[in-house]
């Protein structure tokens, strides 16, 4: 039979074979996001303080690496942790540790140039994730939780019992503070369908462990440059609606970064916005991509849960795009006024 996406060993198992490595790898998927720089962080800080209250006192070279672009909130948490981060073309250290932790994915795809690092060292890999999918064969010992709000809903009680506290709430504040900012990021600081009682008991105990839950919310979600909110004004006038004011469109051209000064990853976020209004059961924002000889269009696409959800996986599957059913995008090969066109032809 082959090998399933599903748990194959306890916590306790897995804390055991943490427990007895001199040398542990932790990784994670690429860009990593909150709960992927929150996990790894939390999980070396746990290992490292469990190495110096063992009776051997073993140090242990335990450390993060990542691949990709790193969230500009990086080194407001990472504070001494050792850490490494690859380029997308970078070649990995041929090192060979005993152990492999993978939190917060066990996609081949989402590993992207730590996978064939990965592979010839996959049985001594741990993968620690809550995602419907991943690929079994990444790791030998596995524990998957879909109903875990994020990884760092595991991890505050692999923390816990790695370094021997009875509860997340007697943690460090060094391992409290990571393990927080997973649980808030996927959560979208509580908000979430995923937000259930033991993710606000877990967060409690996180705060009795002294997180500063305010200063981690400033850090994370209050350092926009001003040129961020010069472009978001540029979405706000180009908003429109249609569909009798169920669909609103927002468009952003080159000229708009070009005179705010602002760069591509300075949108994110601008395509919840309109969400606000209460008619509005679906949000587009269409940015111009490429040179004007060879217009390039992308699209982001973000619907409302409910009775009335419009399912934008399906929309953006017509123009050769899609994602999930509350967000998706696609990229069309033509100006903003005929990606509109196109997109709106897609609704009907
Ligand atoms: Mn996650």
């Amino acid at each position: 039979m082959p090998d399933a996406w599903q748990t194959n060993a306890t916590l306790e198992r897995i804390a055991a074979r943490i427990d007895a490595a001199r040398s542990i790898v932790v990784l994670t998927h690429v860009k990593p996001d909150g709960d992927a720089v929150g996990g790894t962080l939390a999980l070396v800080r746990a290992i490292a303080a469990s190495r110096r209250t063992s009776p051997s006192g073993v140090a242990c070279p335990a450390e993060a690496w990542y691949t990709g672009p790193m969230p500009l909130f990086f080194n407001a948490v990472s504070r001494q942790t050792k850490t490494r981060a690859f380029g997308a073309t970078d070649e990995l250290p041929a090192f060979n540790p005993e152990l492999v932790v993978i939190v917060d994915t066990g996609s081949w795809s989402q590993l992207d140039n730590l996978a064939d690092w990965v592979r010839p060292r996959a049985d001594r890999t741990i993968v620690i994730d809550h995602h419907r999918n991943g690929d079994p064969d990444t790791a030998s010992m596995r524990f998957i939780d879909t109903t875990a709000a994020a990884v760092c809903q595991t991890l505050g009680a692999l923390c816990a019992r790695l370094t021997g506290v009875k509860s997340p709430a007697q943690l460090d504040e060094s391992i409290a503070e990571p393990l927080y900012l997973g649980l808030a990021t996927d959560t979208g600081w509580f908000k979430h369908s995923n937000v259930t009682p033991a993710v606000m008991r877990l967060a409690a105990d996180l705060i009795e462990a002294g997180v500063a839950h305010e200063r981690l919310y400033q850090i994370v979600e209050q350092r926009d440059r001003p040129a961020r909110l010069r472009l978001m004004a540029r979405a706000l006038a180009s908003l429109e609606f249609t569909m009798n004011g169920v669909c609103a469109i927002m468009s952003l051209r080159q000229s708009d970064f070009d005179e705010t000064g602002a760069a591509p990853q300075d949108v994110g976020g601008f395509v919840d916005i309109p969400k606000c209004v209460e008619q509005v059961l679906v949000s587009c924002l269409l940015t111009e991509m490429g040179p004007a000889h060879a217009p390039v269009t992308k699209i982001s696409m973000r619907s409302k849960g409910g009775p009335d959800l419009i399912d934008v996986n399906a929309v953006t599957n017509k123009l050769g795009g899609g994602g999930h059913t509350q967000a998706a995008g696609a990229r069309l090969s033509c100006s903003i006024e005929e990606a509109k066109r196109r997109m709106l032809e897609a609704f009907e």
